[in-house]
């Protein structure tokens, strides 16, 4: 049978657990959309607050503005509920104005907690349903990258995001 790519047929992280999910991500991969911004060096911190029970991040990373600029920047997101627990509405903004800001889908497709995370967001959607303009992140627990069971699972991910292929590699150098 072909495949479904239609975002609203995308599974997502059953019972995603905010508390668990809580801590650092290095980004290992990434699929851009148009216009990129994050470009290597992805830090994400999530952290749960138990008084309100939100969740919140911090990310940091190279990324390019106004076209050509390239500079580390520190970026905080909020996360706004919706009736799935693993799809978020992400608002997010710089520590500085010239920096991107916006309010994207953040959906948690998968993820063990321990070991590896993947995310993916679509910024527009074509008429008949399929993605126009997204952009997805897989995440490790480990600056070194994921073992091989985990990168099996990824890729079976990316597949049912109709991204497989669609992703570089995220360097993490030191560089921020
Ligand atoms: O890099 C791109 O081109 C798209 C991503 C832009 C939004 C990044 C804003 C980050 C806001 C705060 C941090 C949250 C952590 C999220 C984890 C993954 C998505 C960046």
């Amino acid at each position: 049978a072909d495949r479904d790519c239609r975002v609203d047929t995308f599974e997502v992280m059953k019972d995603f657990n905010k508390e668990r999910y809580a801590g650092v991500w290095y980004a290992v991969a990434k699929k851009d959309p148009d216009g990129l911004f994050l470009l290597d060096n992805i830090v994400a911190n999530f952290k749960y607050d138990p008084n309100d029970k939100k969740m919140t991040a911090t990310a940091k990373g190279r990324v390019r503005i106004l076209e050509k600029l390239e500079l580390c920047a520190n970026m905080v997101g909020t996360f706004i509920e919706t009736k799935n627990p693993a799809k978020y509405k992400m608002k997010y903004h710089g520590a500085l104005a010239i920096l991107e800001r916006g309010l994207d889908d953040h959906w948690i497709v998968d993820t063990d907690y321990t070991t590896y995370a993947i995310t993916y967001a679509c910024r527009r959607r074509n008429f008949d349903g399929t993605c126009d303009d997204s952009y997805s992140f897989v995440f490790s627990r480990s600056k070194d990258g994921l073992p091989l069971d985990a990168q099996r699972i990824v890729r079976k991910r990316q597949e049912q995001l109709c991204l497989e292929r669609k992703y570089r590699s995220v360097p993490h150098n030191g560089y921020c």
